[in-house]
């Protein structure tokens, strides 16, 4: 199985550390891409050209992180990512970390191509607004839920509080959100946390 990605993706680094909880650490064949540029192997597997894209040994591509996931949950080994008891809960977290992702990475983007003034435009406005809406809303949901087993929503949410403390450093969620602030510290200690950090 190939997963193409690249090392400051945010949705790749979610696919990769699913993929490394479910049992893929030796097996899983990392094809380094380049989204921003004509990369002709992940246009061949993703024309919409975005990482992550997993392809299975069978040849089939997935994108989009969160198919990924449920993909490796369901074919891998491990702990089930998504009990059914917490279903429902496990899938509202980790729908709204990818919002935050959403929100954090267009963020970046749109900085990189017109300057930090965009966050001032009605668009730029939303999306940090976005963010600073959910952040308690997760931090309410994590004071609340119990810290079992790994779950999904456990891996998205601290990728997208990890991500924020690499590209939006002046979001103080640590300092306000100490239920968030005890779940990236518990999911850093994690292997497959610690082997994909951004850089
Ligand atoms: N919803 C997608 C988002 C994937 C995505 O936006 N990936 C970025 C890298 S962080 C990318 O490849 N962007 C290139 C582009 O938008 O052209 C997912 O969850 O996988």
């Amino acid at each position: 199985m190939q997963l193409l990605l690249n090392r400051t993706s945010p949705y790749a680094r979610i696919a990769r550390i699913v993929a490394l909880e479910k049992g893929y650490a030796d097996t899983l064949t990392l094809v380094w891409s380049d989204p921003w540029n004509d990369d002709a192997q992940l246009l061949q597997h993703n024309p919409v050209r975005r990482v992550p894209v997993l392809v299975t040994d069978d040849g089939q591509s997935i994108a989009e992180s969160l198919l990924i996931a449920l993909y490796l949950n369901r074919v891998g080994t491990g702990t089930d990512l998504l009990p059914s008891q917490r279903y429902a809960d496990i899938l509202h977290l980790s729908g709204l970390a990818q919002g935050l992702i959403d929100a954090a990475f267009t963020t970046m983007i749109m900085r990189k191509h017109h300057g930090k003034e965009i966050d001032d435009s009605i668009l730029g406005q939303r999306r940090l607004q976005a963010i600073a809406r959910t952040l308690p809303v997760l931090n309410e949901g994590y004071a609340a839920a119990p810290a079992e087993d790994l779950t999904l929503a456990d891996i998205v949410v601290a990728v997208g509080l990890d991500y924020l403390a690499f590209r939006l450093p002046e979001v103080a969620w640590r300092q306000q959100y100490p239920a968030l602030a005890a779940l990236h510290a518990r999911m850093l200690q994690r292997r497959s946390f610690a082997d994909t950090v951004f850089s």
